[in-house]
């Protein structure tokens, strides 16, 4: 049997008699779910005009613009394999991954191609670039392009357990891998967190912070929404928390996507203090790192809004764990959403009981086939139905699991494990702390001891700063664990998704 991800995501939509509908609005320009019905027909048609086959990939180096929809559904609508990366990556970083891929297609915002101009020549399998945008600057312009194609197309037909697109891990050392991700996972995701956790609905406005190439922002703005015929508001630029109090303002979105360090801004921001969040907002969620429960309960108390916190992974697609609206313990990452099973495993691999710390592994319908030409990495993660995360967790007695740093991370002081996480979520409970990071330092004898960076909040002044630190650590978690070094900084070293890059701030 066929199946074709967009058939289901997009076709269904027009089928059910929502084609007039909004279901992209960039701020700019709206697009309803007929139009996008038709432009990824065109999509198809130009790229078997380009020359481009089933399963060879296209590049997308693209703004959150109603562009981004149309490439990346329009490209799996023709079996062709899109590949969303970074915006904010650099030439040597773009010119390794495109090369990686071999995409024949690039599609790119004309705002993007500054620093893609010293990589396009160089790069043999890159055939085409299609920039959207007013001004093509000697390339292929996407609009032309797509007013020269016919309305009609037939979309590939693929199989469920076929590569639909792939999206780049950039784990925390070495070079990003490209998990290869199936035409099914798209609707497992929407099945699963979408419907079971969000419980999306057809009338649901969405809002994400997170950018459509991240696999977050992938199921927030696109999937979900999508899913049940509901609509998104797409953001092209940085989620500033002036920006994202506008546009909540603006639009009334019902749900609103963020990570920690955004909900804390925009929580902590001298100049929004009195700012709304709109009154449409019924959920929120978060991923990326773990929610302080400090950020879950001000957020709730000044904007009546709970936040799902979640945790998720590109090799999975989406959250495999999480808070659900009925169900919130700030400070954890709740249970397993319905459809994924987990587990925690010591370093022999055999399960640990509930309080004590394991990696998680998680068995899911949305995990990816592997990663592009690595197979010894691959054999690593993707171990049969289970994927290893990396992330270390343990389960509490009400079967709820929090997060205690990934396993790269922890190290032993005086032979017993530390998680950076559990002192930095210490840190972050004096008033003076904005954020905290934590990693190993050796003492004058060599010994391993906790040594914190951290962001200040503005506007707290707190006299002997450094002790009073080190003491709040030794009252909340125990007397071995507080840092006995504390540099303040600007700001945190951070992976796009979000994650703190302690391996940054070790010497
Ligand atoms: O970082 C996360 O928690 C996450 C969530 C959903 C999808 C992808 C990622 C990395």
């Amino acid at each position: 049997m066929t199946y074709n991800a967009v058939t289901w995501l997009l076709d269904r939509n027009v089928d059910e008699g929502r084609g007039g509908k909004v279901v992209f609005d960039d701020t700019v320009s709206k697009l309803t779910y007929g139009e996008l019905q038709q432009q990824t027909r065109r999509v198809g048609n130009m790229l078997r005009r380009l020359g481009v086959r089933r399963e060879e990939r296209v590049a997308l180096i693209m703004l959150d613009t109603v562009d981004f929809p149309v490439a990346f559904l329009g490209a799996i609508r023709a079996g062709v394999v899109p590949v969303p990366l970074n915006t904010l990556l650099t030439s040597e970083q773009f010119s390794y991954i495109l090369g990686d891929c071999r995409a024949r297609v690039l599609f790119v915002s004309e705002a993007l191609l500054p620093v893609l101009n010293d990589v396009i020549g160089r790069l043999p399998d890159l055939e085409h670039v299609v920039v959207a945008g007013q001004d093509a600057h000697g390339h292929r312009k996407l609009s032309d392009e797509l007013a020269r194609e016919s309305d009609a197309f037939t979309t590939a037909p693929t199989h469920a357990e076929e590569p639909a697109f792939w999206l780049y891990s950039s784990g925390s050392t070495g070079m990003p891998k490209g998990v290869r991700h199936l035409q099914a996972s798209l609707q497992a995701t929407a099945e699963t967190y979408g419907k079971q956790v969000l419980d999306v609905r057809e009338n649901d406005v969405c809002l994400s912070a997170a950018k459509l190439f991240f696999a977050y922002g992938l199921g927030n703005s696109l999937t979900f929404p999508m899913s049940v015929g509901a609509t998104t508001v797409l953001n092209s630029s940085r989620p500033t928390p002036e920006l994202m109090f506008a546009l909540l303002n603006k639009y009334n979105p019902t749900i609103f996507y963020g990570a920690p360090t955004l909900f804390a801004a925009m929580l902590n921001d001298e100049a929004m203090r009195g700012a709304r969040a709109g009154t449409g907002l019924r959920i929120c969620a978060s991923a990326g790192e773990a929610l302080p429960e400090s950020v879950g309960n001000n957020w709730k108390s000044r904007f009546g809004v709970d936040i799902l916190d979640g945790i998720g992974s590109t090799e999975l697609l989406h959250i495999f764990l999480s808070n659900a609206p009925d169900d919130i313990k700030y400070g954890t990452s709740g249970r397993p959403v319905p459809g994924y099973k987990v587990r925690l495993v010591n370093d022999a691999g055999g399960e640990v009981p509930d309080g004590e710390i394991g990696e998680l592994l998680v068995e899911a319908p949305s995990a990816g086939e592997g990663y592009w030409n690595q197979r010894s990495k691959s054999r690593n993660t993707f171990q049969g139905n289970w994927t290893r995360t990396g992330d270390k967790y343990v389960r509490n007695a009400d079967g709820r699991y929090t997060f205690c740093g990934r396993a790269d991370d922890m190290f032993k002081v005086s032979g017993i494990w530390v998680s950076p996480f559990e002192v930095e979520s210490a840190l972050i409970t004096h008033p003076a702390v904005l954020e905290a990071a934590v990693v190993p330092e050796a003492d004058p004898e060599g010994l391993l001891k906790p040594k914190a960076f951290v962001v200040l909040r503005t506007g707290c002044e707190t006299d002997n700063l450094y002790e009073a630190l080190k003491e709040h650590v030794k009252q909340k978690i125990g007397p071995w664990k507080y840092p006995r070094w504390i540099d303040v900084v600007d700001d945190l070293p951070k992976t796009a998704n979000g994650k703190i890059q302690r391996y940054k701030l070790r010497h």
